[in-house]
């Protein structure tokens, strides 16, 4: 086809930035989309108007994009994921296209409520929590340092989900966030794979002679892709983020339907659309099911067959593939990629064992995201076979090959010959992914500093002394556009008005001008402002919400991130239950008023972290109605922790909770939110607080609690937390007083998991902890009442946090890892 030149006239209506063919274009998309009129449109209709006028830009900006991209054949990232956090896409993608303030007066102009329309989005929650979050936080920083780029991942019919609290407990809903419509994709039914399952292999000749093999499988799913544009800040780059649909391949089995089989018919689709169905709600821990395998294999799949479809496209042969696209593994979840590409290149596109290996290992990078031992996958042997069994004779080839490398680097050694193998043999032999994403990736990288250190001398320790120069560290970061510009204008506004320009924006290093006002009294005064408006609106919010609204002049002391037990809400819990006591001991003590809140969903199978959810509830019951207490303290649970929340919560917190037990903690990607807005952190030297602390200077953070190598000593020596109980009389009373039943209406049971799990096991070394976070909560304290120093503080951290922006992290991997250039698209 030809495309006709376009005229200035269809520019400005369709895609054009001018108020009047923004409003003009939204009365269109409003007729013509939605094919509604003002008078009858819902919420709905009216946020979808403003979507698709919004995407229509978008579009344009990511036609642009790809014409270049395949013009200049440019190398290209692809980020596999089984997770995407995106929170809501409007408001987002109008600051990066740099029209929100027309927009506003479009809206205002045409008499919409423009707030109203930004509520009415749902949030694509397609992850658990920090990993996913991630992700998102790489797509917008990859556009934006103008990396070409594609995110491959799953289309889950159902997200995360909804998180609601029922008499303090937390009751999970399902999230149907596809109810509505989701105006940002573009289903690309023509853009699909076989994806295959189960069945046999077997061995043939192919024309030439060569001994191959054939997959046959038993069952064959279809992967249909869908995109959703995701645009840069302040520049033409839009990259695409792909997630697959599984379908069936005929909507039914005529033959099942011919004799009379309706729901026999209907069972095979059913079963295929099962695979995209729904998100495990899995935090760290690996859920291990087989359908989850399942998801892992179906996108990654989908993703490399697209893949080599553009690059045969292009290049008319896969010779160059590695050269063409760098592959980052987002954790052991798509480590399946390694064996997958093997079998593609071979099995289906005839090449020999020695260059496919070669290309897939240079193709392919590794992230790693957690220490915890339970959360590091392995699949049974059994399981694979019986799924996957190409892939299981794959992986017992490279791990062949892999061992006889080893054997010869250590002779004689056959323990470490065990601890390096891609199977685990002890008891039910089991497939380590984490063993077959490191020997098939070039890069092997932890996500902080110190995580990145304890990697090397842990977990992949014999990894490291195999190949020392494959591994890297790249220290998380998160977007300022999402969690400083979108989630905080009014910050935004005040830093660009201190700073003279809005570069910070784009290069969050220019933060540091604000380091010159830290003392200017006059923008504490604003800064403090801007902190009191944020928090009135969560205190509204919050009051709508749950009933209860805190008080605004109140330090709002947050912990939010995912409930669990190596993240120590308990000890925050403690700490409350001993500040309840103090106050009860002596009402005329002299305290700042403090609001405690928290924020996060517990996997709904992880019994320990929904009784740390009713504890926090129970403990805000007693707590807030007694009259002795709430002028001091109040606690309050936010129902529905979220990407939407989230941006209402880190504008507003004055302290931030970031108290892992120090080595658990591989990043944390909420420390930094929260800094960027503002807030003192209070923490352990874990993950990347100990270079937050650094970076803003440790006068200006409140770090208490044992490093990791002292958490690892005294684990050596034989932890007795009974003994720290039995010695520490307040400590003692604290525990008491929550299993005496004070906070579950008399019942004395209730609590007795968590409490005894403290004195007798307590794996996470909260008693351990106790006394010096007691002791830094102090000094927060005091700290709280001398407010002209507290602003500067304030002021220095979101001043010295420009290496905590995802586009410090990306421009690394592009750099160190990727080595991929920018492709500038202007528009
Ligand atoms: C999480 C870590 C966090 C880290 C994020 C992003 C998993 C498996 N890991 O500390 O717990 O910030 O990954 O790297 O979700």
């Amino acid at each position: 086809m030809n495309t006709p030149p376009r005229t200035d006239a269809r520019e400005h209506t369709r895609t054009g930035l001018s108020k009047e063919s923004l409003k003009q274009a939204y009365v269109d998309n409003l007729f013509y989309v939605q094919g509604r009129f003002p008078e009858v449109a819902t919420d709905n209709d009216l946020y979808m108007a403003a979507a698709f006028t919004v995407r229509d830009r978008l579009l344009e900006r990511w036609i642009k994009s790809a014409r270049t991209f395949k013009e200049h054949n440019s190398r290209t990232v692809c980020y596999l994921s089984a997770e995407y956090l995106l929170g809501p896409h409007l408001a987002n993608n109008m600051v990066n296209l740099g029209i929100t303030e027309i927009a506003r007066e479009a809206g205002e102009e045409l008499d919409l409520d423009f707030e109203c329309i930004l509520e009415t989005e749902e949030e694509p929650g397609l992850g658990n929590g920090g990993l996913g979050r991630l992700a998102a936080c790489y797509m917008d920083s990859l556009a934006t340092v103008q990396i070409p780029a594609i995110g491959y991942g799953i289309r889950y019919e159902f997200g995360i989900f909804d998180q609601a609290i029922v008499d303090g407990w937390q009751v999970e809903k399902s999230d149907t966030w596809l109810r509505n419509g989701n105006p940002w994709e573009v289903a690309r039914p023509k853009l699909a794979f076989d994806v295959g399952f189960g069945g046999r292999t077997e061995q043939y000749q192919d024309a030439s002679g060569r001994l191959r093999v054939r997959w046959i499988p038993h069952m064959v799913v279809i992967g249909v892709g869908y995109d959703t544009p995701i645009l840069g800040y302040g520049v033409g780059n839009t990259n695409l983020l792909r997630l697959w649909k599984s379908e069936a391949p005929e909507s039914f089995d005529f033959q099942a339907f011919n004799v009379g089989d309706y729901y026999g018919a209907v069972h095979a689709k059913i079963e295929a659309e099962t695979i995209s169905k729904v998100l495990y709600p899995n935090d760290e821990p690996e859920a291990g099911k087989e359908l989850r395998l399942k998801q892992q294999y179906f996108f990654v799949s989908c993703s490399l067959q697209d893949m080599i479809r553009l690059q045969l496209g292009i290049a008319g042969s896969l010779g160059a593939f590695h050269e063409k696209f760098a592959v980052q593994l987002n954790d052991t979840h798509p480590a399946i990629a390694v064996a997958e590409l093997m079998r593609l290149l071979m099995d289906v596109h005839g090449m020999e064992w020695d260059q496919a290996w070669n290309i897939t290992r240079r193709t392919c990078h590794f992230t790693n995201h957690t220490l915890l031992p339970e959360a590091l996958e392995t699949w049974p042997v059994a399981l694979f076979e019986r799924l996957l069994p190409r892939h299981l004779q794959i992986i017992y080839e490279i791990n062949r090959r892999f061992l006889d490398e080893v054997r010869v680097r250590y002779l004689g050694d056959d323990d470490r010959v065990a601890r390096l193998s891609l199977i685990d043999e002890g008891g039910e032999r089991r497939v380590r992914m984490a063993h077959l994403a490191a020997v098939g990736s070039s890069a092997i990288n932890g996500v902080a500093a110190l995580h990145t250190e304890l990697l090397k001398s842990t977990v992949m320790r014999d990894f490291y002394e195999l190949w020392p120069e494959r591994f890297q560290n790249v220290t998380n970061g998160v977007t300022p556009r999402r969690f400083m510009v979108v989630s905080n204008p009014r910050l935004a506004r005040l830093i660009t008005e201190t700073c003279g320009s809005d570069r910070w924006v784009r290069d969050l290093d220019c933060l540091r001008d604000l380091e010159a006002h830290a003392e200017d009294h006059g923008l504490q005064e604003r800064w403090r402002a801007v902190k009191t408006a944020a928090k009135e609106d969560l205190a509204g919010w919050l009051g709508r919400r749950t009933g209860f609204t805190p008080d605004p002049e109140s330090m709002f002391d947050v912990q939010a991130k995912r409930i669990h037990e190596y993240k120590r809400q308990h000890l925050s819990l403690l700490h409350i239950v001993w500040l309840y006591e103090q106050i009860k001991q002596n009402p005329s003590i002299e305290l700042s008023p403090r609001t405690v809140i928290f924020g996060g969903k517990a996997a709904p199978g992880y019994f320990m972290a929904k009784l740390i959810i009713k504890l926090i509830n129970a403990v805000g019951e007693v707590v807030n109605n007694d009259p002795q207490v709430n002028g001091h303290l109040r606690v309050i649970f936010m129902p529905d922790f979220n990407v939407k929340n989230g941006q209402r919560l880190y504008p507003a917190a004055d302290l931030s909770e970031q108290i892992s037990m120090a080595g658990k903690e591989a990043s944390g990607t909420g420390n930094m939110k929260f800094s960027m807005n503002g807030a003192l952190t209070i923490g352990t030297l874990d993950g990347a607080n100990v270079e937050i602390r650094d970076a803003v200077g440790h006068d200006n953070f409140f770090m208490f609690g044992l490093t990791a190598p002292e958490v690892q000593q005294r684990q050596q020596e034989g932890y007795r937390p009974w003994e720290i109980y039995k010695a520490d009389a307040e400590l003692r009373s604290v525990i008491d007083l929550i299993a005496s039943g004070l906070f579950s209406h008399g019942d004395a049971e209730l609590f007795r998991p968590l409490t005894d799990n403290l004195v007798y096991h307590d794996p996470f070394m909260v008693l351990a902890d106790f006394r010096a976070y007691v002791d830094c909560q102090r000094r927060v304290d005091h700290a709280w009442r001398a407010p002209r120093n507290w602003d500067r503080m304030s002021i220095l951290n979101t001043a010295r946090m420009g290496p905590f922006s995802s586009d410090r992290s990306i421009r690394e991997y592009a750099e160190r890892i990727w080595q991929v250039e920018p492709v500038p698209i202007e528009i």
